[in-house]
């Protein structure tokens, strides 16, 4: 096992990381930019080495100075968290040249994840479902409508680098394809430098499901089931759950053996995650791997009571997993809501400021991953996400019952936050029913979509 590893993130992921190195007897090292001097991951690291400037380019995009203060702390691994340089291939190449263990897979496979083209013809070859659509590259209008015409409109038009919707435009009939063509190639373009395109099939209003594995270095795969990620609003995610509320077990196992079939056509080492659309029909599809650890990885945690931070630590020291398929047991049920600094009412923008005065719930089956605190000063240079609470209960209702009183007890001072939109969502008819899919905040809340 690793002595030191260092954390190069920041916010509650990297606290979370923190705490499960603590507890497993390793020391750890926190890097933080000049504007996160005071930040609680900071405190809580056993080291801490400043690595520039407050913008993420000068700090926690700056592969040279992590890669330099885990040299000069002799740290032996590091954990990207999630976003930065989680899924940056470069990244986890130039820790391989320096003898550092990267905690997650290697940096081919993050590669060949991250172009979302590659990764849907590597899973279709593997016998894994994808949605009908476009095997090579596409690069102009006439290419993509040929093909467009084929599968059939309405179709979605994907960047192969995107992510996170960027470069991703409808078409709903040929009349309309080469404006959308072109303005998701021209935002592609600027975004990653690249304007290569693949065309897919449109499925309306999916669900979001995505599977949560486990691979270590000896081909050992095993999946911890599913999250319904479907509540989202511009492509954020506002709330998750585990299990989904509404598939049936034989769904359920098909999409978790898929999940280890997609890892191991891979070769996939240390944690990640296979998304899946669902259709109203119950077919599923692939649409991309995260080769990192996931913001809402806790409703796992809950439910499957794996430590998937541990894990990965354990995996990446080159350990075995310690269980096979048959030990994992899903019980009961978790729900996340994400608090961030926000104004519903200017249209979810980021409203940082210093939090005057906090009080967190509590309470059996309730967990909060923050890294907040009264007197915190919250730095426009960083995402918005300030907190996120977890609710376990004996099953859905009573989670959704736990999340709802934590929701209400939670008193944030200083700065506007999203809590009473989670509330509302919470409560909302649709929600209790577990009636998720992508169209959710569209349909039942469309005030929240305007402006
Ligand atoms: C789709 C889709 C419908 N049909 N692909 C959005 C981000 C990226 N991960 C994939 N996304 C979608 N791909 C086809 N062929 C609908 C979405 C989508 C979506 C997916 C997950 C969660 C929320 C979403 C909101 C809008 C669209």
């Amino acid at each position: 096992m690793f002595d030191k590893v260092l954390v190069a993130n920041r916010g509650e992921i990297a606290v979370r990381v923190i705490r499960a190195l603590r507890e497993m007897g390793i020391a750890s090292v926190a890097v933080y930019s000049e504007a996160d001097r005071q930040s609680l991951h900071v405190m809580l690291a056993d080291e801490a080495v400043c690595i520039g400037p407050a913008p993420s380019q000068d700090s926690y995009l700056n592969m040279e100075a992590i890669i330099s203060a885990a040299v000069v702390t002799k740290a032996q691994a590091i954990h990207p968290g999630y976003g930065f340089l989680s899924e940056n291939e470069k990244f986890a190449q130039l820790c391989e040249i320096c003898g550092i263990k990267f905690i997650g897979p290697s940096a081919s496979v993050i590669s060949r994840m991250g172009n979302k083209s590659e990764a849907r013809n590597t899973m279709q070859k593997a016998g894994v479902p994808v949605v009908p659509g476009t095997k090579e590259p596409i690069y102009s209008v006439k290419e993509g409508k040929r093909a467009a015409k084929k599968i059939g409109y309405p179709v979605m038009i994907k960047a192969a680098l995107g992510g996170g919707g960027k470069g991703m435009r409808v078409a709903e009939s040929e009349a309309g394809f080469e404006e959308m063509f072109l303005s998701a190639q021209l935002e592609t373009r600027k975004a990653f430098g690249d304007d290569t395109m693949y065309i897919e099939r449109y499925v309306k209003d999916p669900k979001h499901i995505e599977v949560q594995i486990l691979a270590d270095s000896f081909g050992n795969v095993i999946h911890l089931g599913e999250r319904d990620c479907s509540i989202q609003r511009r492509h954020q995610k506002v709330i998750e759950e585990s299990p989904c509320a509404q598939i049936t077990e034989a769904l359920r196992n098909k999409l978790g053996r898929t999940a280890v079939k997609a890892a191991k056509a891979v070769g996939y080492e240390n944690a990640g995650t296979i998304e899946f659309l669902l259709d109203g029909s119950g077919k599923f599809y692939f649409m991309e791997m995260n080769t990192r650890v996931q913001v809402e990885h806790p409703v796992t945690e809950m439910v499957s009571g794996i430590d998937i931070i541990k894990e990965q630590i354990r995996i990446a020291a080159g350990e075995k997993l310690s269980f096979s398929q048959r030990d994992i047991k899903i019980s009961g049920h978790a729900i996340e809501c994400r608090i961030n600094a926000e104004d519903p009412e200017r249209g979810f923008m980021p409203c940082p400021g210093t939090i005057e005065n906090i009080h967190f719930p509590g309470g059996n089956g309730i967990r909060l991953d923050t890294h907040v605190y009264q007197g915190y000063k919250l730095s426009p240079n960083y995402d918005s996400m300030i907190a996120k609470l977890i609710a376990y209960g004996k099953d859905r209702e009573e989670a959704v019952r736990k999340m709802r009183s934590a929701l209400g007890e939670t008193l944030i001072e200083g700065i506007s936050t999203n809590i009473d939109f989670d509330y509302e969502l919470v409560n909302s008819p649709a929600f209790m029913k577990g009636n998720t899919d992508t169209g959710f905040i569209q349909k039942h809340f469309p005030k929240y979509l305007r402006k």
